[in-house]
Parts: structure tokens; C-alpha cells; sequence
């Protein structure tokens, strides 16, 4: 068996707070209180990232045994941020690395217990074949595919939900085809991928219910993900040496990750028994942003906390915030409180005497526009 100490989460954070603060709750509630999970903050600067910060943070302070916010990195392409933090004298003490997306939780307890026996299955069996284990990942282009088996609703999709679409893009081995109906991209830009009404229809199926999901999942064996096609990384276990092995220059880790799988011939195990919930993919989080509030609620009821899952109870507060925090981004005043200054009592008095400058101008009672 893996030690517990050796083993570190690693969630990489930029700007998706809404999400992710739903996936903090649930990492920490069905987390393993002595395994450690870090927040790497990679974005900086605008309303969401340090929105984002925020929420890291606020999660570090419900959990100070469990969760630790690493915002000392320079934020740049995910791959070498992370690498970095593998690297770092921080990390030594980890063998093994457990990375998550921002918006990718479990729905049910002992999750990371059994991602860990099926490394160590999985090791034994295949060795040095082996590049990484992972659950099963509901709004994935692999995973959707078989969870529209597992969830009983193939009859359902191929008859009301599915349609002709684009799937895969254009590579040296892959091209982007036009797919009818009755077939499913699960590889790169797959079908769930391009088309977001499905994730919507498959969260309501499993985020949405996750007894449902847990009771379509229980007891499914192990199933290996075909490593010729791109896989999306929203959750996988691997040795910690294996992120540099995939190193070849490039910036997409999750790329960079299928090309050494590819190359290698190396195997993929998903413990299809661990259901696992993915939010959104970036194709996919306009149309369905709604969905973040409504699993809120679903998850605040389940999970029991006695803390809100989310930093701010309603969309308007959360517009008051970001309006305010623009309005002192461009607060020119001298304002000596400016920094504790929540409210919007204080006038804005330099933009404003801009402002009524740049009017004056327009109206022809000013000769050169305000500097
Ligand atoms: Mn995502």
C-alpha cells in the first residue's frame, strides 16, 4: 500500500471561482483529512483570479490541517507552474501526485482510497507501462460515453438527445469529421465537448443526482482508457517523476500527456466505480453556468456543512463586489483608507473630474482633452 504522506492533491487554480468553490466543499468533505491538498494559484491580477484567491484561501482557513494555497509561483502555462511545484523542496516529501482541475470533485467518500488501489493494482500488473489512474469522469468525452451505457440511457440518447456534430480536430494522426447521430466522439474536442447542452443533460443525470450517479457506478470493474486517443486530465493519480518524463517543450500539459502515452504505449486505468463530477469544459461554461448554482444547492444539502459552500449567498452581491473592486481599481484618490474602504461612500474624485473634463471637451467648452 501507498503511504498516506507521500501522496499530495494538487488543484490548479485561475479564475473559475464559482466552480470551484463548489469543488472545495466537496473535496474537503469527502477528502482524506491526512492527505494534503494544495491550491495553486495560477492567474493574477483581474476581478476573477484573485476572486478566485479569495476562495482558496477562505477553504485553507475552514481546513488548516488539510488544504495549503500556494500563490508564490509565477502564474505561466499550467504544465510548468505545476512542474515547478513538483520540484520544489515543498514537494520532496510527496511520491505520488493526485492532480485535479479547478471544477472536478467527488460526490462520495473513500474516492482517493480506491484511486490508490487501483495505482497499486494497476502498478503490479502493468509496471512501468502504466502512466496514470483515474475515476470516472461524467463530463468527459471517454467517460460520457460509457456513463450513457452505465446510467441505462442509451435508448434516451440515441432516440431524443443526440445529434449530428463536429468532433476531433485536424493532426498528424486525428482530423475533425463530421459525426452522425448515432456516433460519439470520446477523444479530443469529443462529443460532449462541442456540444453543451449534453454536459447539461448528463450533469442532470449525475451531478445533479449524485445517489443516481454512485448507485450507476457501484461495483463496475476497472476499464482502461485507450491511450492512442486524448484523454482529459480532470483527475489523475500518477507517480510525481512522471510529469517531468513527459516534458518536450510544449505548453499544453494535457497534449504533451497524450503524445508521451501515445508514443510509449502506455496504459490508462479508470476505477469506473468512482464516480466523479466535471463542471465544465471551457467550450461549455457560458451556456452552462446556471448549472454551478443549482448543484450548489444540491451539494449544500448533502454535504451537511455548517458554512455556505459559496463566499457570497446571491449574484447581486456578487456584481456589487466586482463593481466596487473595479471602481477602487480606478480610484486615482489619495484615498489613505482606500485599502479597508469596502464601501462606496468615498467619491472617486480624480476619474470623476476626468470624466467631467472629457465632457467638457466633447461640448466644445474645453480646448484639449483631460491628460
Ligand atoms: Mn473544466
Amino acid at each position: 500500500m501507498i503511504d498516506k504522506d507521500k501522496i499530495a492533491i494538487v488543484m490548479l487554480a485561475c479564475r473559475d471561482y464559482e466552480a470551484m468553490e463548489l469543488a472545495l466543499a466537496c473535496h474537503t468533505a469527502y477528502g482524506d483529512p491526512d492527505v494534503h491538498f494544495y491550491i495553486l494559484q495560477n492567474c493574477r491580477g483581474n476581478y476573477d483570479a484573485e476572486r478566485t484567491l479569495d476562495v482558496a484561501k477562505r477553504y485553507q482557513k475552514l481546513f488548516p490541517n488539510m488544504v495549503r494555497v500556494v500563490d508564490n509561483i509565477e502564474p505561466q502555462a499550467p504544465y510548468y507552474s505545476i512542474s515547478q511545484l513538483l520540484e520544489s523542496e515543498l514537494f520532496e516529501e510527496y511520491e505520488y501526485i493526485c492532480k485535479v482541475d479547478d471544477d472536478a470533485f467527488p460526490i462520495n467518500e473513500g474516492w482517493l482510497d480506491k484511486l490508490v488501489q487501483c495505482w497499486v493494482a494497476s502498478d503490479r500488473m502493468y509496471g512501468a507501462k502504466l502512466a496514470y489512474v483515474t475515476p470516472l469522469i461524467n463530463n468527459n468525452n471517454w467517460g460520457f460515453a460509457e456513463l450513457i451505457n452505465d446510467l441505462g440511457l442509451t435508448d434516451e440518447y440515441f432516440s431524443k438527445i443526440a445529434r449530428e456534430h463536429y468532433a476531433g480536430v485536424d493532426t498528424a494522426f486525428s482530423r475533425k469529421r463530421l459525426l452522425p447521430a448515432t456516433e460519439l466522439g470520446t477523444g479530443v474536442d469529443g462529443t460532449v465537448w462541442g456540444l453543451p447542452y449534453l454536459a447539461r443533460w448528463i450533469h442532470q443525470h449525475t451531478t445533479l443526482q449524485p445517489q443516481r450517479f454512485i448507485e450507476a457506478v457501484a461495483g463496475q470493474a476497472y476499464k482502461e482508457v485507450p491511450s492512442q486517443e486524448r484523454y482529459s486530465i480532470g483527475c489523475i493519480l500518477f507517480k510525481k517523476d512522471f510529469w517531468s518524463t513527459i516534458n518536450d517543450g510544449g505548453s499544453d500539459d494535457e497534449h504533451m500527456m497524450h503524445m508521451y502515452c501515445r508514443q510509449n504505449n502506455l496504459i490508462i486505468v479508470c476505477d469506473k466505480s468512482v464516480p466523479f463530477a466535471h463542471i465544465a469544459y471551457f467550450t461549455q461554461r457560458e451556456e452552462n453556468r446556471d448549472i454551478v448554482e443549482s448543484a450548489k444547492e444540491v451539494y449544500q444539502q448533502r454535504l451537511g456543512i455548517p458554512f455556505p459552500i459559496g463566499l457570497r449567498q446571491s449574484r447581486l452581491l456578487e456584481i456589487e463586489a466586482r463593481l466596487r473592486w473595479i471602481e477602487n481599481k480606478s480610484n486615482t484618490s489619495a484615498d489613505p483608507n482606500a485599502a479597508n474602504n469596502n464601501s462606496a461612500q468615498f467619491p472617486v474624485v480624480h476619474g470623476f473630474t476626468k470624466k467631467m473634463k472629457m465632457i467638457f471637451y466633447i461640448l466644445g467648452l474645453r480646448n484639449r482633452p483631460p491628460r
